[in-house]
């Protein structure tokens, strides 16, 4: 139990250490998982469709899917073998064909979710943001077409070179429809992961056409980002397993394609190694998963997900690292995430570039230290949400203390949403096991130290009650986990104001009395307050590694 932890400044690796040199050829990391997804992709390519068919969970029936299908159309332009480059232009033009027309639509310039979907804004097919339609798709796809064009311009017929163009000039001028706030739609500054991708639409595209307050507009949007992450260095929508990953992955084309004399030229190369120092720092190789807190998250295990960060830490370390050598990654829980792969493969020689040795070598490493950090998410966030994780080999605790005007994270999402959370090695079959509050309230403090964390509710009374989704035990082991005494791996020793005893109760696949979230079942261990209590609700926990 003894430890003496080193509270490391995530800046520590500086920012200079460029590792090797931009190459024209993908490493062997990166080819490996280039061909296992495009292998993967290749087997779901309709080709008198032209589409991708949509794979995700649960199977549909049948239809097609937009977006993946253009993030394989980047790997046919990239493997250019047979009929590759002919059937990456017949998806293009196909995507762009159905892209919506009319400029008085809320969804003008945005790109169908699925090409056999009915007419948005119908009697039978309401205009639903996030649902009917997703305003982020243009971000992904138009800031995909961007690549498509600027790497594999010599493939491009002429023709599909002014269709990429005159398609993201209306795609951006959908996107400045979008106000965070307004007609229901949510994309404020803080929303780092589709800012950063109407940033560099926005401002390529202005580039392109010579459009001047196009350009302006790009700039801007992208000066707002910028003044939230210079606050401490961090995205808003900060650690994320999936949309550090689309981050990462915007910044890349923030460094790459745009000038000097633009913010995001600028900007770009420090902003995307400053999150890969912190990513970095909080990542623990042994458990192959980001420390908690996660803003947005998809799952509790990153060995059981494909989140998006697990496929560049494919491409930068080997996909042993990142899921496991044998592991059948398009089996895993949110596997349609492992469609993004041909696309971050194809930047993977400049991104890699920019990820320096240092930040490597933390990646890699699992010595004992404490992060501590803030991010701030206006307007969701009254003031700066504080990390602390403490990070020691075989045992994670991070949480953030936050005062929101929602519940559920910025993102008003209580499914995503994991303010506090702890993984260990469970020594019994090497798996990992988690344990997540699942937030009913819209502020808390946190305290986290070597093994000990408390958790507060300032706004909090006797009403108010503390849940932790707990990961089932390996098998083998304890069926039922009726308290926290039954937990594999870890003991713990709680206090607090709580009621000690909590309620027991299981989110199950095919039973229970609670529904799985993302494809994890769990343990639903809830703390309550002592009918009558006047204290502020708390609860506090001690571990120790089995
Ligand atoms: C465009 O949408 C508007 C509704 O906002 C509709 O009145 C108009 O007829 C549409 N235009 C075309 C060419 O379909
Ligand atoms: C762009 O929008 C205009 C209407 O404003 C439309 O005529 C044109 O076909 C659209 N271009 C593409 C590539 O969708
Ligand atoms: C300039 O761009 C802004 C933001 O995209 C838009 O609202 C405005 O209408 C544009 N003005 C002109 C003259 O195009
Ligand atoms: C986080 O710390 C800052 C000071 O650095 C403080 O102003 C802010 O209120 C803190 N946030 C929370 C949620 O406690
Ligand atoms: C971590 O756990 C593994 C096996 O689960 C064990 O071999 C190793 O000694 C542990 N390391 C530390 C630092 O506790
Ligand atoms: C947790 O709370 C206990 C009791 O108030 C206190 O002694 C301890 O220092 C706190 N630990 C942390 C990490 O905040
Ligand atoms: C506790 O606070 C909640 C939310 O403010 C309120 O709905 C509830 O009635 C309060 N409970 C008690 C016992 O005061
Ligand atoms: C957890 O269990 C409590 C009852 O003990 C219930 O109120 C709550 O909705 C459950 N939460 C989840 C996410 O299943
Ligand atoms: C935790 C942390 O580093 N917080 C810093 C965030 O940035 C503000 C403003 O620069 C500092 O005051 C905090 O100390």
């Amino acid at each position: 139990m003894k430890s003496s932890a080193v509270v490391s400044n995530v800046l520590a690796c500086g920012l200079l250490a460029l590792r090797g040199a931009q190459a024209v050829t993908l490493s062997p990391n990166t080819q490996d998982l280039f061909d296992e997804s495009m292998n993967f992709l290749d087997t779901i390519y309709d080709r008198s469709a032209s589409y991708l068919y949509y794979f995700y969970y649960p199977l549909a029936a049948g239809p097609h899917e937009t977006r993946s299908s253009v993030w394989y159309a980047t790997g046919l332009l990239q493997r250019n073998k047979g009929d590759d480059v002919e059937q990456a232009v017949k998806i293009i033009k196909a995507v762009i064909g159905d892209q919506e027309k009319n400029k008085t639509l809320q969804w003008f310039g945005d790109y169908t979710v699925y090409p056999e979907q009915p007419t948005v804004g119908t009697e039978a097919y309401p205009a639903v943001i996030y649902n009917s339609w997703d305003p982020n798709w243009r971000g992904f796809i138009g800031t995909n077409l961007i690549v498509i064009y600027e790497e594999f311009q010599h493939l491009l017929p002429q023709d599909v070179q002014g269709l990429i163009v005159e398609s993201m000039v209306n795609n951006t001028i959908g996107d400045s429809y979008r106000v965070g706030g307004v007609d229901d739609d949510n994309l404020f500054p803080s929303y780092s992961n589709p800012s950063l991708m109407r940033a560099v639409a926005s401002g390529w595209t202005g580039r392109k056409v010579n459009d001047a307050n196009m350009t302006a507009a790009g700039e801007m949007y992208a000066q707002e980002i910028l003044d939230l992450f210079n606050l401490n260095n961090t995205l808003s929508e900060f650690n994320s397993g999936t949309y550090a990953g689309v981050s990462i992955y915007a910044l890349t084309l923030w460094a790459k394609y745009m000038p000097q004399d633009s913010i995001m030229g600028q900007n770009g190369a420090r902003m995307l190694k400053q999150v890969w120092e912190t990513t970095a720092a909080l990542y623990n190789p042994l458990l192959r998963n980001l420390a908690g807190p996660w803003d947005r998250s998809y799952g509790y295990d990153m060995n059981k997900y494909v989140a998006i960060l697990g496929i560049y830490l494919w491409s930068l370390l080997g996909k042993d690292q990142a899921f496991g050598e044998k592991s059948r990654v398009w089996s895993l829980a949110h596997a349609d995430d492992f469609e993004y792969a041909p696309l971050i493969a194809v930047l993977a020689p400049f991104h890699d570039s920019l990820v320096s040795d240092c930040t490597i070598a933390s990646l890699k490493s699992t010595r004992e230290h404490t992060v501590t950090t803030s991010a701030f998410a206006p307007p969701h966030d009254m003031v700066p949400r504080n990390v602390t994780t403490w990070m020691y080999a075989n045992l994670t605790i991070g949480a953030e203390s936050f005062r929101q005007d929602v519940l559920g994270g910025a993102r008003a999402d209580n499914s995503q949403w994991n303010p506090a959370v702890v993984q260990w090695a469970r020594p019994y079959d090497s798996s990992v096991g988690y344990m997540t509050l699942h937030a009913s309230e819209m502020a808390l403090d946190v305290g986290v130290a070597p093994y000990a964390l408390n958790l507060t509710y300032p706004a909090g009374n006797s009403s108010s009650s503390f849940t932790f989704l707990i990961a089932p035990n390996p098998l083998g082991q304890k069926r039922d986990i009726t308290d926290l005494a039954d937990i594999n791996g870890l003991k713990f020793e709680v206090g607090g104001t709580v009621d000690p005893k909590p309620q027991s109760t299981f989110c199950g696949l095919v039973g229970g009395t609670c529904s799985i979230i993302h494809g994890f079942e769990f343990w639903n261990l809830t703390f309550t307050m002592p009918a009558g209590s006047t204290e502020v609700p708390s609860i506090t926990f001690k571990f120790e590694l089995e």
